[in-house]
């Protein structure tokens, strides 16, 4: 909203600044970790007294029983917060932005239904796997046919370090979108259990996009660097700078000890929107490097099950997702979580250095 004001700066010339991506790129995102900081509290008051608290699994690491209660549904606030932030501060009527928010808010809504179905069961049973899926593969056949139908998006995948080979997927791109969003959506739900663990690797991926966004979007930078020119994405980079801010304002209460957890409506939703971002500004690889410790937790569980059920009852870790096993291997729960964060931010310095080496 605020961009229209450049309209005006014929007469104010200071209102020409709302033009600029990166200066609202830099408030849209000081206003995402304000809103999540002050709607925070009230929500955690409101979720404490309804006693709409979490289920904790019983055969999970003993020490998790403490967090019996602790209020869960943050990501309410950091989705509300996000459209709020995005109304003000983002081109409106750039299509990808309206994408974007779409994947927030329906992935969203399919975690809020599953954390209501839990809180009220008061037994770790929401939504089942299959529903789930179903309803996730058609959003995500919605997302498809207006990307690539209406907007006529490119099929054409592209890959970090190679700037001479391409594929041409044609239709295959609706499976690799499916996997895309349904994979990141998921294995940003399995890397969310300590406190902090998901939230600061969702940031690092959420700044990286931000860099390949504005590059993607401004037609000399990505020429010079070799990346596909995406028109108009130069506005997603902004969505990915307000993604980070409300990622910055749940960590203030989510870090440890939690007051407050995303539950899936934070997780599934946020966790689809990066895999939505990579496909819109053609940057599905570099999900899998920013994102490396999603990949890492997302791998351990399809390994643990697989060599689980193979081998009948043997396991490769102590316990999966990853963050379970250096639990069991008498790792502080903050020292798993503030490792994870170096890899993190690791994962992401190679992420950026894609740039240049191709
Ligand atoms: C949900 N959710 C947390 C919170 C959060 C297939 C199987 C591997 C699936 C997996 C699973 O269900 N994972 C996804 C992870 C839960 O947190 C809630 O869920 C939301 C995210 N979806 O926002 O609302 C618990 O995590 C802890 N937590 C924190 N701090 C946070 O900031 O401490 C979360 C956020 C919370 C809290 O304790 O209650 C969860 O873990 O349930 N299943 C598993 O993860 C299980 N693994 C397992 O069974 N492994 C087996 C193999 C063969 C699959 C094995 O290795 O032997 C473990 N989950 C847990 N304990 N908690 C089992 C042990």
């Amino acid at each position: 909203m605020f961009y229209y004001l450049h309209y005006f700066s014929e007469w104010l010339s200071f209102l020409n600044i709302f033009k600029y991506i990166t200066f609202r790129l830099l408030y849209g995102s000081l206003t995402a970790f304000l809103l999540v900081y002050f709607l925070m509290p009230p929500f955690i008051k409101y979720m404490k007294k309804k006693q709409f608290g979490q289920f904790i699994r019983e055969e999970g690491p003993s020490h998790h029983q403490v967090k019996v209660g602790t209020p869960t549904m943050g990501g309410v606030i950091i989705i509300l917060s996000i459209v709020i932030s995005t109304l003000l501060w983002t081109n409106l009527s750039n299509p990808f932005i309206w994408l974007s928010l779409f994947t927030l808010v329906t992935f969203g809504a399919i975690g809020f239904w599953d954390d209501y179905l839990k809180i009220k069961r008061k037994k770790n049973l929401g939504l089942k796997a299959r529903e789930k899926l179903v309803i996730q593969i058609f959003l995500v056949v919605i997302f498809y046919l207006i990307l690539y139908y209406y907007l006529g998006h490119s099929t054409i995948l592209y890959f970090p370090f190679l700037k001479n080979f391409v594929l041409e997927l044609g239709l295959g791109y609706l499976i690799f979108s499916i996997l895309v969003i349904l994979g990141s959506s998921n294995a940003m739900n399995l890397t969310d259990g300590l406190d902090g663990l998901a939230i600061v690797p969702f940031c690092v991926v959420a700044g990286v996009y931000s860099v390949f966004s504005y590059i993607a979007g401004h037609v000399k930078f990505a020429s010079y660097l070799f990346i596909p020119y995406v028109p108009f994405a130069g506005e997603v980079a902004i969505f990915c700078a307000i993604l980070g801010g409300a990622g910055l304002g749940f960590l203030w209460y989510n870090s440890y000890p939690a007051e407050i957890f995303m539950g899936d409506v934070g997780s599934l939703s946020l966790g689809a929107t990066l895999g939505a971002i990579s496909l819109m500004i053609k940057q599905e690889f570099i999900l899998l490097i920013a994102g490396g410790v999603f990949v890492a937790e997302a791998l351990s569980v399809i390994l643990q099950v697989g060599y689980f059920k193979l081998t009948k009852g043997k396991r490769i870790f102590k316990m999966a997702p990853l963050h379970h096993h250096f639990e069991l291997l008498n790792w502080k729960e903050s020292k798993v979580v503030i490792r994870f964060w170096i890899i993190s931010v690791i994962c992401g310095l190679i992420a950026l250095s894609t740039l240049k080496i191709r």
